[in-house]
């Protein structure tokens, strides 16, 4: 890259910072925990929505942004949940920013407990952006391949935790889930590991407690 286009790149991620800042500290004030989630097309990221939305819901309140190229699918699927649901259509942009979500803050209601973004499917782009979120989580899915986390690293590094989606298809694919974890781990130590299926339903109670957990930190810091 161009010495010109890396500052203006920089210019870029660093207003986009500020804003991501700006509406963390907002959302943290309102108690509104909020989710990131990346992961390549496919992956099973609104699949994993849905059954969060239908274990939440009973008890909390939640909400969801999903940033696509085309179409308001995905929205309809979580609103089909009864669950309120905004579309950010990028019209090619492959990641959401901070200034999108921005656009979105003034909708969002004040006694949310849960902010969840669907990001557009891509292990890339999506790592640069800040979204304002409190936890990021990358999802990886079994028919993805085990050797992902060292390829696309930054979506590994940037994130805290790490959903290996797609569980009930293990026996049919030469994943191997302990290589998967250990090369994500050697790159970011920190990583939260969660093995689930959105199919089969496996694992996402744990995946709720992990979140459960974070709100509530989240309010004791602003208590
Ligand atoms: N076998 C299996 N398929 C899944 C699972 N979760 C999602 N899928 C399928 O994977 C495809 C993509 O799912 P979707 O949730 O739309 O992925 P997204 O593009 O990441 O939002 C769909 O055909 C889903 O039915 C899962 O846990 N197991
Ligand atoms: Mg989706």
């Amino acid at each position: 890259m161009k010495k010109k286009e890396v500052l203006v790149l920089e210019e870029l991620l660093g207003s986009n910072k500020k804003i991501a800042s700006e509406i963390r500290e907002k959302l943290g004030k309102k108690g509104i925990l909020t989710i990131n989630i990346l992961g390549s097309p496919g992956a099973g990221k609104t699949s994993l929505l849905e059954r969060i939305a239908e274990r939440l819901k009973p008890d909390y309140k939640m909400a969801v942004i999903e940033g696509d190229i085309e179409t308001e699918r995905d929205a309809e699927r979580i609103r089909a949940k009864g669950i309120p649901a905004w579309q950010i259509i990028t019209g090619g942009a492959c990641h959401l920013d901070a200034k999108m979500i921005g656009n979105i803050f003034p909708e969002i209601p004040a006694d949310l407990d849960f902010l969840f973004i669907e990001n557009v499917g891509n292990l890339v782009c999506p790592a640069n952006y800040d979204l304002g979120e409190n936890i990021r989580c990358v999802l990886l899915s079994i028919p993805e391949g085990d050797d992902k986390p060292k390829k696309y690293p930054k979506a590994f590094t940037t994130s805290d935790c790490l959903i290996i989606s797609k569980s009930d298809l293990l026996p049919a694919l030469p994943f191997n889930l302990e290589h998967a974890q250990k090369e994500a781990l050697e790159i970011n130590p920190k990583l939260e590991i969660f093995t689930t299926s959105a199919l089969k339903d496996s694992k996402i109670n744990e995946l709720i407690e992990y979140f459960l957990s974070a709100l509530h930190k989240l309010r004791q810091k602003n208590a």
